[in-house]
C-alpha cells in the first residue's frame, strides 16, 4: 500500500535520465514512479517499429534501474486492454498519493495534457534541466532580435559551458570550423556505430512491437540500439575511439556502400535521456585535449549539441503552437509514395536514403537535409506532411527537435527564421558529396531528356517559381543571374521537364509511367 504522504512521479518515454528534475531530491522509500507504454503515444503518429521498440525497451530497463535504487515503480507494459493514454494510467493511481510530479515534456501536444494533470491531479510540472539553456534564457536572448542566428547563440553557450574555451577566446582562435567539414569520403567502408545484442527484455519488447505495430513503416529487426545508459556510454566510447577523428572532415559525405561513415548515432540515446548532452560534450572535448581528434571534428560535434540542438528547442517553445502551421512557401504537394517504399523510385539518392530509414530508423544529417529534405523542398511538398514523416520514421525524432529542423531548415516554411535562404540544391551537389549518382540511372550532369537527373530541372523550377521571394537575396543572386542569362529555349525545356515530372508525381500524367 502506498503511503498517502508519498510522491508519485510520472516518467515519460524520453525522460530516462538519472538526473531527471522530477526525481531530484526525492527519497526512494517515499517515492513511486509511474511509467506506461500506451497506444496514444505509440500511434499519435505511426512511429517506426524500431523507434517504439527502442523507447519501450529503454523504459523497461530504466524501470529496473529505478527499482534497483529502491524506488517503487508502477509499470504498464503495452496491452491493448490496458490504459490507452498516460492520463488514464495516472488517473488510476494519482488519488493514492499526496503529490504528483512530472518533468515538462518535449512536445506541445503532450505538454497541454500535462497542464491538464496540474488542474485535475494537482501535478507539479518541473523544468527539464537536462538542457543547457533554460527556455527563459532562450526567450531573453531572442527578445528584440530581428534574426535569431544560431552562431551567436552557440557562442554564448560556449562561453557559458567553457567548452573549447581559452579564457574568453575560442580555442583555435575561431568559433566555427564548418568550412573544413565538407570533404567527400573515398576511403574504405567503416565499421559504423556499436551494435548491441537484444537481451530477454528487448526480445520480449520486439515481440510486442511486431504484434501491435509491425504494420508501421520500417523494419523492426535486426534491432541493435543501446537501451541502457551503460550501453549508450559504450557506444559513445566507441565513437570517440574509432569515428570522432574523421567525423568533422566527412560530416557531409555520402556513400553508396557505407550508411554510417563517421556518424555516432548518439542522438538516438541523448534524445531519450540515456546520455547527458553536457557530459557527452565534455568527453568529446577531453578527446581533443588527449590528441585523439582535430579541432574541426570536436568543434563540429559540440556545436551540434550545445548550439544547434539547444537552439532548435528554444525556437520550438518560443514559436509553438503557431509554428506547426507555418507554410511560408505555400507548398501543398502530398509526399510521394516512395518516401514509404524505396522500390518505387529510380532516383538512387532517394532510394538509398529511404532504404536506410526503413532499415534503421536513422539516416545521417546530410541525407535528411540534402536528399529527402531537398527533394521535398524542390517539389513543394507540404511541410506538415513532411514533418509528420520525419517524426514517424526517425528514432531520434521528437517534435521539439524535428519540427524546427523540418520547417525551418528543410522546407523554409517558417519565413526565414532559422536560415535566411532555403537549402535548395541540384543533383550536382549530391554528385559532388558522394557516389550515389554513379549508381543511378539518371545523370547529374544532364538537365533535360529521359536520363537527366530530376533534381536539376526541379531545382530551376523551384528557383523560377520563387523568384519573387529570393531573387534579391545576396546569397542566391548569383544563381538568379545564371538563370537570367540562360537561353529562353533552355529555360523552357527545364521548366517543361520539371512540370512533366511533377505531373507524374501527382498521377496526372497519361503517358506510361516509368519509375521516377
Ligand atoms: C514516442 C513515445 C512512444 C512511442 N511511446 C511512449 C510511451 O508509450 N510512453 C511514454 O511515456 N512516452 C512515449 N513516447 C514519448 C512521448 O510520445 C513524447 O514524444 C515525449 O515524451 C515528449 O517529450
Ligand atoms: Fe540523385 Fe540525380 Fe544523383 Fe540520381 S543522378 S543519385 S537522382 S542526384
Amino acid at each position: 500500500m502506498p503511503n498517502p504522504r508519498d510522491t508519485l512521479v510520472v516518467v515519460l518515454g524520453d525522460q530516462l535520465s538519472d538526473n531527471l528534475s522530477s526525481l531530484a531530491g526525492l527519497t526512494p522509500a517515499h517515492t513511486t514512479v509511474l511509467m506506461a507504454e500506451v497506444s496514444a503515444e505509440a500511434t499519435y503518429v505511426n512511429h517506426h517499429p524500431k523507434k517504439i521498440a527502442l523507447i519501450f525497451s529503454a523504459m523497461r530497463h530504466f524501470a529496473a534501474r529505478l527499482r534497483g535504487k529502491g524506488f517503487e515503480v508502477i509499470y504498464y507494459e503495452f496491452d491493448p486492454a490496458g490504459p490507452a493514454d498516460l492520463t488514464e494510467a495516472l488517473a488510476r493511481h494519482a488519488g493514492d498519493f499526496a503529490r504528483v510530479r512530472v518533468t515538462e515534456c518535449g512536445e506541445w501536444r503532450l505538454q497541454q495534457i500535462l497542464r491538464g494533470w496540474g488542474e485535475r491531479f494537482g501535478a507539479v510540472i518541473l523544468d527539464d534541466t537536462r538542457f543547457i539553456a533554460t527556455l527563459d534564457e532562450f526567450a531573453a536572448w531572442a527578445d528584440g532580435r530581428k534574426q535569431l542566428r544560431m552562431e551567436y547563440f552557440y557562442r554564448d553557450q560556449r562561453r557559458k559551458t567553457g567548452l573549447l574555451m581559452n579564457g574568453d577566446e575560442p580555442i583555435g582562435g575561431q568559433w566555427n570550423f564548418d568550412a573544413d567539414n565538407r570533404k567527400a569520403y573515398t576511403g574504405p567502408a567503416t565499421a559504423g556505430p556499436m551494435r548491441f545484442e537484444p537481451d530477454p527484455i528487448t526480445q520480449s519488447v520486439l515481440d510486442t512491437v511486431e504484434k501491435h505495430f509491425g504494420h508501421h513503416f520500417g523494419e523492426l529487426r535486426p534491432f541493435w540500439f543501446a537501451v541502457t545508459t551503460e550501453d549508450a556510454e559504450a557506444a559513445l566510447t566507441h565513437f570517440l575511439d574509432t569515428q570522432l577523428a574523421s567525423f568533422g572532415d566527412y560530416q557531409d559525405a555520402m556513400r553508396q556502400d557505407d550508411d554510417w561513415m563517421f556518424h555516432s548515432v548518439v542522438s538516438v540515446y541523448v534524445n531519450i535521456g540515456l546520455l547527458d548532452p553536457l557530459d557527452m560534450c565534455r568527453r568529446v572535448e577531453a578527446a581533443y585535449h588527449a590528441g585523439l581528434a582535430k579541432l574541426n571534428s570536436v568543434e563540429g560535434f559540440i556545436r551540434q549539441v550545445i548550439g544547434w540542438r539547444e537552439y532548435v528547442r528554444g525556437i520550438y517553445w518560443l514559436k509553438m503552437p503557431e509554428y506547426a502551421d507555418m507554410n511560408g512557401l505555400e507548398a501543398e504537394r502530398a509526399l510521394p509514395d516512395f518516401y514509404w517504399d524505396d522500390s518505387k523510385t529510380d532516383m538512387n539518392c532517394i532510394k538509398q536514403a529511404v532504404r536506410l530509414t526503413r532499415e534503421e530508423a536513422w539516416s545521417h544529417h546530410i541525407l535528411r537535409l540534402m536528399v529527402t529534405g531537398n527533394f521535398a523542398l524542390l517539389i513543394g511538398a507540404s511541410p506538415k506532411a513532411l514533418s509528420q514523416w520525419y517524426l514517424e520514421v526517425y528514432a531520434d525524432a521528437f517534435e521539439w527537435v524535428e519540427l524546427p529542423n523540418v520547417l525551418g531548415m528543410v522546407s523554409h516554411a517558417d519565413g526565414g527564421y532559422l536560415g535566411s535562404k532555403p537549402y535548395a540544391a541540384s543533383g550536382k551537389y549530391i554528385s559532388r558529396q558522394g557516389d550515389y549518382c554513379k549508381h543511378c540511372r539518371f545523370n547529374p550532369k544532364k538537365d533535360v531528356g529521359p536520363d537527366a537527373c530530376p533534381m536539376n530541372s526541379l531545382y530551376w523550377h523551384f528557383m523560377d517559381r520563387h523568384a519573387h521571394r529570393f531573387a534579391k537575396h545576396p546569397r542566391m543572386a548569383m544563381m538568379y543571374r545564371t538563370w537570367a542569362k540562360m537561353a529562353p529555349e533552355k529555360k523552357h525545356a527545364l521548366i517543361a521537364q520539371a512540370d512533366q515530372f511533377l505531373a507524374r508525381l501527382d498521377g496526372d500524367d497519361v503517358q506510361p509511367l516509368e519509375l521516377i
